[in-house]
C-alpha cells in the first residue's frame, strides 16, 4: 500500500487548513486517484491493522439495503453508532439508495439487482453505475446527524457516492468516487469494501477482478488524527495479501461473513483514532 502511504503523505505536505461540519478541523487535498490491480492482492492497508470484519459487515448490510445499526451491533460492530437515532436508524443512507431507490410513481429501483442483470446480459454497456447520490435525500448541514434522521433525511450525506464499473478481457473493474474522505479512517474501508463488492459482482457473473480506481473528491486528515499518521509513515508496508471465496453462493444476497476468506494478511499492530461526528 505504497500509494495509500503516498497520499498521506501529500496531505500533510500539501493539505490546507479547512474548518469542517464536524468542528474538528482538517488538512485537505482536493481530487486525488489511487489505482489498485485486484489480481495483485486485496487493497488492505498493513501498516495498521484494518477491521476487516467490520468492512464485511458494513458491505452484507448496505447490500441487504439495511439503514438500522441493529444487524451491526449485532455481529459486534460498532462504527455507525454515532450517527444513529433512539431507534438505532440512520435515515435513507447507502442500503437504502442501493436496493430501494425510490421512483416518483412510489416504486422502487433496486440498483443491485439491476447491476448484476447488466453485468450478465450487456458487460460491454457503459451504464454500469451504483450511486447513493439521491439529493432529494441529502441531510440539512445546519442540522445534528439525529435532527435529520428525524425528519427523514440521510444522517450523513454518501461519502462514497458514485460507482461505474467496466468489463474488458472478462475482468471486472471499478472506478470509484468519493466527495469526502476521512483518509486517516474512512479510506482503508472504502478500498477493501469496493474490492470485496468488486470479488462479488466478478464471481456471480463469470468475471475476473481487474481494477479499482479510488477517487476523492475533498480527501482530508483531521487534526487529531495527524500523530496516528506520522507513526504509521515510520513502518514498512508488507505484501498485500490474497482474497478468495470459501464457496459460490447462489446469488449476490446470499453472501455470509464466513465466504470471505483473507489468507496471510500480516499487518502491523492498530493505530487508534477519535471519529469526527
Ligand atoms: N465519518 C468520519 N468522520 N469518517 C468516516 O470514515 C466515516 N465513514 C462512515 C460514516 N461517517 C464517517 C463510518 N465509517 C471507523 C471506520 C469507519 C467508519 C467509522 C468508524 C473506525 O473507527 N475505525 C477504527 C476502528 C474499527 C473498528 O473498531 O471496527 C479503525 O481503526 O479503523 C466512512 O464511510
Amino acid at each position: 500500500m505504497k500509494l495509500y502511504h503516498e497520499l498521506l503523505q501529500d496531505i500533510l505536505s500539501n493539505g490546507t487548513f479547512k474548518p469542517d461540519r464536524t468542528g474538528t478541523g482538517t488538512l485537505s487535498v482536493f481530487g486525488r486517484q489511487l489505482r489498485f490491480d485486484l489480481a495483485a492482492g486485496l487493497p488492505i492497508v498493513t501498516t495498521k491493522k484494518t477491521h476487516l470484519k467490520s468492512v464485511i459487515y458494513e458491505l452484507l448490510w448496505f447490500l441487504k439495503g439495511d439503514t438500522n445499526i441493529q444487524y451491526l451491533n449485532d455481529h459486534g460492530v460498532t462504527i455507525w453508532d454515532e450517527w444513529a437515532d433512539e431507534n438505532g436508524d440512520l435515515g435513507p443512507v447507502y442500503g437504502h439508495q442501493w436496493r430501494f431507490w425510490p421512483k416518483p410513481d412510489g416504486g422502487t429501483i433496486d440498483q443491485i439487482a439491476e447491476l448484476v442483470r447488466q453485468l450478465k446480459e450487456r458487460p460491454h454497456s457503459r451504464r454500469l453505475l451504483l450511486t447513493a447520490l439521491n439529493l432529494a435525500d441529502f441531510p440539512d448541514e445546519s442540522q445534528t446527524p439525529v435532527e435529520n434522521v428525524h425528519a427523514g433525511r440521510m444522517a450523513l450525506a454518501p461519502c462514497h457516492c458514485l460507482t461505474q464499473f467496466y468489463v474488458s478481457d472478462n475482468k471486472l473493474s471499478c472506478l470509484l468516487y468519493c466527495r469526502s474522505q476521512d483518509v486517516f479512517l474512512g479510506t482503508p474501508f472504502n478500498l477493501v469494501g469496493y474490492a470485496l463488492l468488486t470479488h462479488m459482482l466478478a464471481q456471480q457473473c463469470g468475471l475476473t477482478v481487474g481494477e479499482l480506481i479510488w477517487t476523492g473528491g475533498d480527501c482530508h486528515l483531521y487534526l487529531n488524527h495527524l500523530e496516528q499518521v506520522k507513526q504509521l509513515l515510520t513502518r514498512s508496508p508488507y505484501p498485500l495479501p490474497q482474497f478468495s471465496f470459501a464457496r459460490k453462493p447462489d446469488d449476490l444476497f446470499s453472501y455470509r461473513f464466513e465466504d470471505f476468506i483473507l489468507t496471510d494478511y500480516q499487518s502491523h499492530p492498530a493505530i487508534k483514532a477519535p471519529i469526527a461526528v
